[in-house]
């Protein structure tokens, strides 16, 4: 994923034609689309191959599961055209490996601290040992919250330079200027954009607030 707008699309829409136009739409503006199971499970998984032709497709299966289980999703992910998959840390080393070996070199996400308040019952408490262990495992980066700048910045220091993409912009409260300036490379917006009456415009709006808050 090269970074030109730092804005990557959480598209959870579930009209699938609806999710085709918000695509084509906003894909101009952002550096990546990232579905989840409300747009694969009511378009089915083709719906990667035809989104990887508008933009690269980062598939949000949250990944945590045992090694074999996680290679065998991620193999299926890759061969219909994802160019990054976003697996949890809690299983282990040996299941988040397993998805770096298997994604051969599609890009490989890490959740550290998840973004909602219920983040900080299980997450938060052994996030920075997730990040020392992404590092580990040759992730190409982490999902950090920005609804908490301050864990970004936390996490940076640990995570040196792998990415780090960071949701929780609008809807759940989080500002895509202050995760860009705690450290964030990219922020991952849904609703916000999807919701919007001209997606194309809001996401437009928040990459100009990325970019100006890289200058400072
Ligand atoms: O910690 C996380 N928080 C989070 O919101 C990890 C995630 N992957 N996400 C995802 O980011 C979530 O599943 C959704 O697809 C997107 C945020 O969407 P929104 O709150 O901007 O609508």
């Amino acid at each position: 994923m090269k970074r030109q707008h730092g804005v990557i699309l959480a598209l959870d829409e579930t009209d699938h034609a609806k999710a085709i136009s918000v695509a084509r739409a906003v894909a101009p503006h952002v550096d990546a689309i990232k579905i989840n199971w409300p747009l694969i499970l009511s378009a089915g998984p083709t719906v990667i191959t035809e989104l990887s032709s508008l933009c690269p497709v980062i598939c949000d299966f949250k990944l945590a599961d045992i090694p074999n289980t996680n290679r065998l999703i991620t193999q299926q992910a890759v061969r219909r055209g994802a160019s990054g998959i976003i697996v949890q840390g809690f299983p282990g080393m040996d299941s988040v490996k397993a998805v770096v070996e298997a994604a051969a070199g599609v890009e490989v996400f890490v959740v550290t601290e998840m973004s909602h308040p219920g983040g900080q019952e299980y997450t938060a408490p052994v996030a920075d040992r997730i990040a020392r262990m992404a590092v580990e495992a040759k992730a190409s980066g982490v999902i950090a919250p920005a609804t908490r700048p301050g864990r970004i910045k936390e996490i940076r220091g640990i995570v040196g330079s792998l990415s780090i993409l960071s949701p929780g912009v609008g809807a759940q409260g989080g500002s895509a200027a202050d995760a860009i300036r705690a450290g964030a490379d990219y922020v991952i917006v849904g609703r916000s954009i999807y919701g919007a009456p001209h997606p194309a415009d809001a996401a437009r709006g928040i990459s100009d607030e990325v970019r100006s808050a890289m200058k400072k």
